[in-house]
């Protein structure tokens, strides 16, 4: 296979000058990224041989079973951001309260937090089910050279700066935008290199996948139970097939190439709903409306949310424009 495509440093110094910052840090922050998913991508992609398998013992700050892979993740992430004297603040799913960047400039002037899920969907890593890396960067907004607060992290997603994710799948993409488009970028792992394989992913604007743990089913709202139905009728362009990895990133990925829609509604057993605004849905949400898609807690844009806490949770409805509309429509 001849490789006729940019590469991923070739395409972030191609694009230097769209970085709305263009000092370069938020392409050294990116080259970060790529680094430390290549790293978790060698140890996701053996982790039938070793004993990496299994619970580490300790459990995350949510009580969830902590994967040795997911420690293993978070600390790889960690350090490359880290070591690279970009960012002033890291907070990370497997931590319980943020991290203090000090760095080792005289001034630390690092202008970037970055928000990261290491590795979402870890319970899946023992079925050899695709997992992924959500990562979602701003730019601080308290004083340069002053230690990072927690309202640099409770920042609404439409102040996100870049976002992306890594798949761990047949294949290792990292997609991400930094809010001129979305592009996709495949690992060829015999030598270590991202190529550009789908460049300015455009979500379709209507879809025939629903996304959904339906074993919730009588947990639901009415609204949402309503659109279950209205997918699985038999008129127009419908029903629609149900696709539900049980693993947020490749079922987003999946949608995001073959139009979709993922929902993962509040329910009675998870009020707000099951995943973190933070790192796992504003990220989502930022590249979903990049590429055309769109983004909804059942009422309102998720960029549109306003924190209040680090690892709060909110109902989550993304995909496809029009399919998102029409759940939303039910959940009026
Ligand atoms: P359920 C994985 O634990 C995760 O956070 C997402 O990756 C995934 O989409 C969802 O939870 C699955 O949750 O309740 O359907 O098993």
């Amino acid at each position: 296979m001849t490789i006729q495509n940019k590469t991923l440093g070739e395409f972030i110094i191609y694009n230097q000058d769209d970085f709305k910052y263009s000092s370069g840090e938020l392409s050294r922050l990116i080259n970060s990224i790529r680094l430390a998913g290549k790293v978790v991508n060698h140890e996701v992609n053996k982790a039938g041989l070793v004993d990496i398998l299994g619970a580490v013992g300790g459990a995350n700050v949510h009580g969830e079973d902590q994967q040795k892979l997911d420690v293993y993740a978070n600390e790889a992430f960690i350090k490359t951001l880290t070591n690279r004297e970009i960012v002033c603040g890291i907070a990370s799913e497997e931590e319980e309260d943020f991290i203090i960047i000090k760095g080792n400039k005289k001034n630390n002037d690092n202008k970037y937090v970055v928000l990261i899920d290491p590795l979402d969907g870890s319970s899946n890593i023992d079925v050899n089910v695709s997992v992924g890396t959500i990562f979602s960067v701003y730019r601080r907004i308290t004083p340069s050279g002053t230690e990072v607060t927690l309202e640099d992290f409770l920042q609404p997603g439409n102040k996100q700066v870049a976002a992306g994710y890594i798949v761990y799948g047949t294949s290792t993409m990292l997609v991400y935008s930094t809010g001129n488009g979305v592009n996709g970028f495949t690992l060829n792992p015999a030598i270590g290199t991202y190529y550009l394989s789908h460049p300015n992913i455009k979500i379709p604007e209507k879809g025939n996948i629903y996304s959904i743990n339906e074993g919730n089913y009588i947990h639901f709202p009415q609204g949402v139970k309503d659109y279950i139905k209205y997918c699985q009728k038999e008129e127009e362009d419908r029903p629609y097939t149900s696709r539900y990895i049980g693993s947020l990133v490749p079922d987003f990925h999946r949608n995001m190439i073959k139009g979709g829609i993922y929902i993962y509604p509040n329910t009675s057993k998870n009020p707000n709903g099951k995943l973190r605004l933070l790192y796992e849905c504003n990220p989502m949400a930022f590249i979903a409306e990049q590429a055309g898609g769109k983004a909804s807690n059942g009422f309102m844009p998720i960029l549109d949310l306003k924190p209040t806490e680090l690892h709060q949770r909110v109902p989550f409805f993304c995909g496809s424009k029009l399919m998102v509309d029409k759940a939303e429509e039910f959940m009026k």
